[in-house]
């Protein structure tokens, strides 16, 4: 059996989404992370990174989303959501490393500067290169890691609900996904899609 640990409406609605898609059994726990509980004692023995998603497997916990969405994939092969050749999968590991490492922390930098400095005007000064930096990874994710329809291109993978989320950070500052049209047009499918409306109903979104 599989726990998910989650908040509503943050990045593990792309875990929460390809557990749908494979047809997983599995268990939600919510952690409402805007009311603290990721930093509560019983929380930071699941995940000592005080961070959602996590999966609890029969093996342990899975925390970092590329390593849970892979995760999943794997012990899923009836859903087909992997690669097929190894040059495949390396291209789909690095849209998911991008999207961790570069996109979202570039997003974070919109409410948790506190984790890089401490003055004000560092915060408001780290705020005001959000929009134009998740431009610049909309605009490489266009060009260089999104084939079409799907980030790998005919075939839904397990790379596909993550990439869901880009447009969603990059609306909550403004920046509008119609300005690229092939993320746009993945976002328009992934919305149509009922693992995805299951889920998004879920987080409340
Ligand atoms: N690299 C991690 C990032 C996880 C992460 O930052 N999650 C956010 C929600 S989207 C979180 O838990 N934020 C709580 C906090 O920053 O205190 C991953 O991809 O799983």
């Amino acid at each position: 059996m599989l726990t998910l640990y989650y908040a509503k409406g943050s990045s593990a609605l792309a875990p929460h989404i390809l557990l749908e898609e494979v047809g997983a059994e599995y268990a939600v726990h919510e952690v409402p992370i805007t009311k603290g509980a990721h930093n509560e004692p019983a929380y930071l023995e699941i995940n000592p990174k005080a961070r959602v998603p996590a999966l609890m497997t029969p093996n342990g916990v899975i925390t970092e989303n590329p390593a849970i969405l892979t995760y999943i994939a794997a012990i899923h092969p009836q859903a087909h959501m992997l690669p097929d050749t190894p040059f495949e999968r390396a291209e789909a590991d690095a849209l998911c490393a991008y999207l961790c490492a570069t996109a979202h922390v570039a997003f974070a930098h919109l409410l948790r500067g506190a984790r890089w400095a401490d003055s004000e005007e560092a915060h408001a000064s780290m705020k005001a290169k959000v929009v134009n930096n998740l431009r610049d990874c909309a605009k490489l994710v266009e060009t260089h890691h999104l084939k079409g329809p799907w980030a790998m291109g005919e075939r839904y993978t397990f790379c596909d609900p993550y990439l869901f989320l880009m447009p969603r950070w990059m609306g909550k500052v403004g920046v509008d996904v119609s300005d690229y049209p092939k993320l746009a047009e993945h976002h328009n499918a992934m919305l149509h899609r009922p693992a995805t409306l299951a889920v998004m109903a879920v987080h409340g979104i």
